[in-house]
């Protein structure tokens, strides 16, 4: 990903903010754009929160970019960040507005993406095959209350929590609402799926086009295949939408799909890996 769309133009999401227009040639930070004045706007519903840093010039704010700090990751997966005059700068380049918006982090906003795939099936149990002859794969996908777009059922990396093992707890919270488990019930669960979990093959880390970025915040993520080849497991599932997912549903993964951030693009490489296996054993 060498650029970003989604997160230039228009009215930033929930506020009345708008970006500054920054065309395609003023992407980048190494192009000059004198003109160049984005509005500040940090969400005040982030203030105080605990998942959110303080201000930036807050004396009891010393944080150390471009490095785990602490609990908190601060590096970003594109390598190294520049920190101007205090605030971490967006590696992909300008976004037409300054400050954190709705993000609670400065610089990397660290996210986890679950894609859990099963290949289509006909009701005598054989594998749906697409007009060119390809089997047709599935992932489960949830529709995000704040968008209402279909997405990954992903989240935020809690401070100090394994990447891998967000991506499993944010799919048991959206797309299987463990919510409503007791924590007996959601040990056992994951007992149950321990290896198709386990055998989680990672299929993109890095920046996420994600409507919340700023110039000084953005997602980043790693995003984990967990493939039921025979749709015995995961695949057989129920599935209940929960926390901030408003629906749930098994989505066929076609070249032209359309979904929240950068997801298609995540999708699509996962179809890749997972075709290229088939051939593979064929
Ligand atoms: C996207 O936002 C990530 O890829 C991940 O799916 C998601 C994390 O944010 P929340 O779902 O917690 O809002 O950028
Ligand atoms: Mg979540
Ligand atoms: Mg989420």
């Amino acid at each position: 990903i060498s650029t970003h769309i989604k997160c230039r133009g228009g009215t930033y999401p929930r506020s009345s903010i708008e970006r500054f227009p920054v065309p395609d040639d003023k992407v980048s930070w190494s192009t000059d754009y004198m003109d160049y004045k984005p509005a500040n706007f940090t969400s005040p519903g982030i203030h105080g929160k605990p998942w959110a840093d303080p201000e930036i010039g807050d004396p009891n704010f010393k944080p150390s970019w471009n490095k785990i700090d602490g609990k908190v990751n601060r590096a970003s997966h594109m390598g190294t960040y520049n920190v101007v005059d205090g605030y971490p700068q967006n590696p992909i380049g300008r976004t037409g507005i300054i400050g954190r918006g709705v993000l609670g982090r400065w610089g990397p906003n660290h996210a986890a993406d679950p894609v859990v795939t099963r290949w289509k099936r006909l009701n005598n149990g054989d594998v749906e095959i697409d007009s060119s002859n390809k089997p047709i794969l599935q992932f489960v996908a949830i529709k995000r209350g704040d968008t209402g777009e279909w997405a990954l059922p992903g989240g935020m990396v809690d401070p100090g929590e394994k990447v891998a093992a967000a991506a499993i707890r944010e799919f048991q919270e959206e797309a299987v609402n463990s919510f409503a488990m007791s924590n007996e019930e959601k040990s056992a669960w994951l007992d149950r799926f321990n290896s198709l979990f386990s055998a989680g093959e990672t299929v993109y880390e890095g920046y996420v086009d994600d409507w919340r970025n700023t110039d000084n915040a953005w997602m980043e993520t790693i995003a984990y295949n967990f493939h039921d080849e025979n749709g015995t497991t995961v695949g057989a599932l129920k599935l209940h939408a929960g926390d901030d997912a408003v629906g749930v549903r098994w989505v066929d993964i076609t070249p032209d799909i359309q979904l929240y951030a950068s997801h298609e693009g995540i999708v699509n490489e996962v179809l890749k890996k997972c075709l290229s296996k088939v051939n593979k054993d064929v």
